[in-house]
């Protein structure tokens, strides 16, 4: 995605106009140093930013409940009951306690609370960032029996802290308004607050998290309050999937290099989800932690296995997709200084993390297994079939490349192939629906853009399991097209393109096929997503023309700011003006699709992340055993979300 922070050529970088940036100035002058974007993904940062310092005061034992409301003007509110922030003047700092959480950053480490703070990564950069990119917070505390407030606007202070009345209890209440003047978008989604405050209340066992929306007519309210922690997690995930032992494997456990906490169970299914968390940050590109804890699965499961001579024969070791299908898992570790990497930050890099892991889920999963010999016999036999499954799969594979090199050429025939074979300047689009993917071999620039036209169906045996999913013949297109194949045995050196790009309708059904579309990326291509090499494309919502001028858009607001641009604002010479919607790809000329969707020189990609291909499959899972409603209603709700995959 493009980097909108403001640059700096080093050629105006004279010590002359240096300039000596301090707090919070800094923070408004590059947003993206500390929040990550200025965009959806950033403004969702500020409410979990300001929700983190409650969760902390929850942490440490002193709060039960918070409370976010989303207003009408997308100002958000966070209540918590914790102790409240010290109003009293700071010691060494004299300013109250109040003024320096807001006005400081990384005020948190001048307090008292040194245990478990994040440092790098998006969060934990304090709520003063909160406080220097909006324009308005409003900040109340209730603590000692008093009640005290004070105003900020861009981080200034528009008053002292003011004691304005008594109190009975304690807590904090933050009311914040994202800055216009930062924010490309200032609409807040509520699912994507929902899902994550789910996700907390789940990972803060006891913790009782409600979300308001005042924007609904009447406004809508709900609660997440979990008493099982991730034993309720994992449950949740599974959904309707059958289980294959009834209760959920769970510990804890202390370690020098980590606090470690896990909760599985096996069920019926073929895919394998797996959640994982460090200090409650989801960890959407892994790291060490989970390298720890799928080395620790492999081997835990396979000693288990030879050791009850449930193997047949020595070479007959269960690989570790054999051994997480049909897992539902949720690992959630405590480290003291944790260091993100990745893309989104999301990846843990401490190394010594991994062992930590490793060890701990080696001890008490062997022990487990041994203690519930029914249930260690129904996994092995679960990962055994998925063996034999994947044996099967591989066997047939062979056996369609043998077939393919004698006819010669093994490229699906549906594949319009570019002519440039270096894969770093060639790119696929995947476009929904023969007749878009008719327009788009016409219009395409045929050297270094291949076409490959999906139907929709491909879809309905994205869970099934691989040999399943290998017979699909859209599925087989898309694996040979991509040359480098799935799972365990892909092999990102042989992909055919760097750029995969999918290509749908701007529509539910195009969300539909798009979210499923990057599913199976996640499911059988991970690494695709991890390098960056899957990307959306946008097509024009709109065509809006007058005389010889046109302009394609992508939003209703476009639309409306083109057409008032068109007509001065007048009305009636609105007249002139022709709006066409387009309905889907299908409708635009091939000279029209280049131009709006495919040009590099005009197009826009989103490029996707593991963070927002994880959400996708997540919610995605979850549904697959619903019927149909819920999972359209998921999509309805969605559509903006999944297309703009920067949330
Ligand atoms: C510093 C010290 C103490 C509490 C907090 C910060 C605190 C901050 C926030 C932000 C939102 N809600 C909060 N709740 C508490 C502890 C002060 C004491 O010892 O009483």
């Amino acid at each position: 995605m493009a980097d909108k922070r403001p640059q700096t050529k080093a050629s105006e970088y004279t010590s002359g106009k240096i300039q000596v940036l301090k707090g919070l100035e800094a923070v408004r002058k590059r947003p993206g140093m500390y929040i990550g974007s200025t965009s959806s993904r950033g403004l969702h940062h500020l409410v979990y930013e300001v929700v983190d310092n409650s969760i902390d005061e929850a942490m440490a034992g002193y709060c039960t409940r918070v409370e976010v409301t989303i207003h009408e003007d997308n100002s958000v509110t966070v209540v918590d009951n914790g102790r409240g922030i010290p109003v009293d003047e700071h010691p060494t700092e004299k300013i109250t306690g109040v003024e320096l959480a807001m006005t400081t950053l990384h005020a948190g480490g001048k307090f008292d609370k040194e245990s478990y703070k994040v440092s790098g990564g998006l969060h934990g950069v304090g709520v003063s960032v909160v406080n220097a990119l909006s324009e308005m917070l409003e900040v109340e505390v209730w603590r000692d029996g008093g009640r005290w407030r004070q105003v900020f606007a861009r981080g200034d202070k528009q008053q002292e802290l003011e004691k304005i009345g008594k109190s009975e209890g304690s807590g904090t209440r933050v009311t914040f308004k994202p800055d216009r003047q930062i924010f490309t978008e200032l609409d807040y989604n509520l699912e994507t607050l929902s899902t994550r405050l789910r996700e907390l209340a789940f990972l803060n066992k006891g913790l009782e998290i409600v979300i308001r929306d005042e924007r609904s007519k009447p406004s809508t309210e709900e609660t997440y309050a979990y008493e099982g922690g991730l034993v309720a997690y994992v449950e949740y995930l599974r959904a309707t999937r059958p289980p294959l032992h009834e209760k959920v494997f769970y510990f804890e456990t202390q370690r020098p290099e980590a606090e470690i906490e896990l909760a599985l169970q096996y069920d019926s299914g073929y895919s394998e989800n797996t959640h994982t968390f460090v200090n409650n940050i989801n960890t959407h590109e892994g790291g060490t932690h989970v390298t720890g804890l799928k080395a620790a699965l492999t081997r835990t499961i396979n000693d288990y296995a030879k050791k009850n001579n449930l193997l047949k024969k020595a070479e007959d070791a269960l690989s570790g997709d054999d051994v997480r299908e049909g897992l539902t898992c949720v690992l959630s570790v405590r480290v003291m200084e944790p260091q993100f990497e990745g893309q989104t930050k999301t990846k843990l890099g401490n190394s010594e993390v991994r062992g930590a892991v490793e060890t701990a889920v080696n001890e008490q999963l062997a022990t487990w297994l041994d203690e519930n010999p029914k249930a260690a016999r129904t996994i092995i036999e679960k990962s055994l079939s998925a063996a034999r499954a994947r044996e099967a799969a591989r066997k047939a594979r062979d056996l369609a490349r043998k077939k393919n090199a004698l006819e010669g050429g093994i490229l699906p025939g549906k594949l319009a192939d570019c002519s440039l074979s270096d894969p770093t300047m060639t790119e696929i689009f995947i476009v929904e629906g023969d007749s878009a993917g008719g327009s788009a071999k016409q219009g395409r620039d045929r050297s270094f853009q291949a076409i490959l036209p999906v139907k929709g169906k491909i879809l309905n045996v994205e869970r099934a399991r691989i040999d399943k999913v290998l017979g699909n013949e859209e599925i087989r297109a898309m694996i040979t097209a991509v040359g480098a194949g799935i799972k365990d045995d892909f092999d990102i050196e042989e992909a055919r393109y760097h750029k995969i790009i999918i290509m749908t309708d701007a529509d539910v059904d195009g969300a539909h096929i798009r979210t499923l579309l990057l599913t199976f990326f996640f499911r059988q291509m991970r690494e695709l997503i991890e390098a960056g090499y899957i990307y959306i494309a946008q097509p024009p919502l709109y065509r809006v023309a007058k005389g010889k001028q046109e302009h394609y858009v992508y939003t209703e607001e476009q639309r409306n700011e083109v057409v008032n641009r068109l007509t001065n604002g007048k009305a009636d010479e609105a007249k002139g003006v022709t709006i066409q919607r387009y309905k889907g790809l299908g409708e635009m000329n091939p000279d029209q699709l280049w131009s709006t969707t495919m040009d590099p020189a005009s197009r826009t990609l989103y490029q996707v992340t593991m963070e927002s291909a994880a959400t996708a499959d997540s919610i995605f899972s979850r549904l697959m055993g619903e019927d149909v409603e819920p999972r359209r209603e998921f999509i309805e709700k969605n559509a903006r979300y999944v297309k703009n995959l920067d949330v």
